[in-house]
């Protein structure tokens, strides 16, 4: 089966109206190549000034984060039903900043899917393991624990596209090997396969994430079950074209 290669940037807490203007100039000016998708997350507060700045048809806009409530006495949240009503059609659940700055549980993430699922959102939730826990060899015990709570609250998967990202290589500049992304990713399908379907674990996406950049993104990229990146600090700079042409 032929999953479509996907590369989600996460601008994360970065960014202003100038720095989006140039982000979007680059993106406009990129030849996204036939079948490629491109999802940007950017700062709820930007979210409809990026959109307004986006030309390519191939990129779209989504947002880092979303409350698993419609609406009420939150103060301070986004729910899934804002995102829809701003035309963005895309959430990242889960980040592992979200899971370790914030102290997101694994249910709290869970339910945020179901609901931005129920709401009509694609999503990009996210897992991967701190070092002490590779160290301890129980990667993927942490990674199959972190996608049954993702997988209790999914109805269609083909709303969903999941990014492994090891916390010991996010913005750290240590980026997995090649190998060490490939076991995990594989893995991970045939836990899809044991515990979903075949057919969902041959067509769900499954990016990688944690310091890609525009020299390391082709070896990546060239591995079977790595069908894509969600990119942070290099999302931001110009070399994020390279990235989105990995695969050429
Ligand atoms: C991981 C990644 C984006 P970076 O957080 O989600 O960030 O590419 O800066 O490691």
């Amino acid at each position: 089966m032929t999953r479509n290669f996907f590369v989600g940037g996460n601008w994360k807490m970065n960014g202003s109206k100038a720095t989006i203007d140039t982000i979007t100039d680059g993106l406009n000016a990129t030849k996204v190549p036939e079948g490629v998708q491109v999802v940007c997350g950017a700062p709820d507060v930007y979210l409809t000034y990026a959109q307004s700045k986006i030309t390519n048809a191939s990129v779209q806009v989504a947002a880092q984060n979303c409350y698993k409530e419609a609406k009420g006495a939150f103060t301070g949240e986004t729910s899934a039903d804002f995102l829809k009503d701003l035309g963005v059609n895309w959430v990242i659940l889960g980040h592992s900043e979200r899971r370790h700055v914030f102290g997101e549980s694994d249910e709290l993430i869970g339910e945020k899917c179901k609901k931005a699922l129920a709401t009509g959102l694609n999503i990009i939730p996210c897992i991967g393991e701190q070092l002490e826990e590779r160290e301890a060899g129980k990667t993927e015990e942490v990674v199959f624990n972190q996608m049954k709570f993702i997988k209790d609250n999914v109805d269609d998967w083909s709303k969903v596209v999941i990014a492994y990202e090891p916390v010991w290589a996010i913005g750290t500049g240590k980026v997995a090997t090649p190998e060490q992304a490939q076991d995990i990713h594989e893995k991970l399908r045939a836990w899809l396969k044991a515990e979903v379907s075949q057919e969902v674990a041959d067509s769900v996406r499954i990016l990688y994430g944690g310091s890609v950049n525009g020299k390391n993104c082709k070896e990546l990229a060239a591995k079977p079950d790595i069908d894509g990146f969600l990119v942070g600090g290099a999302s931001l700079k110009p070399e994020f074209s390279d990235i989105i042409r990995a695969r050429e």
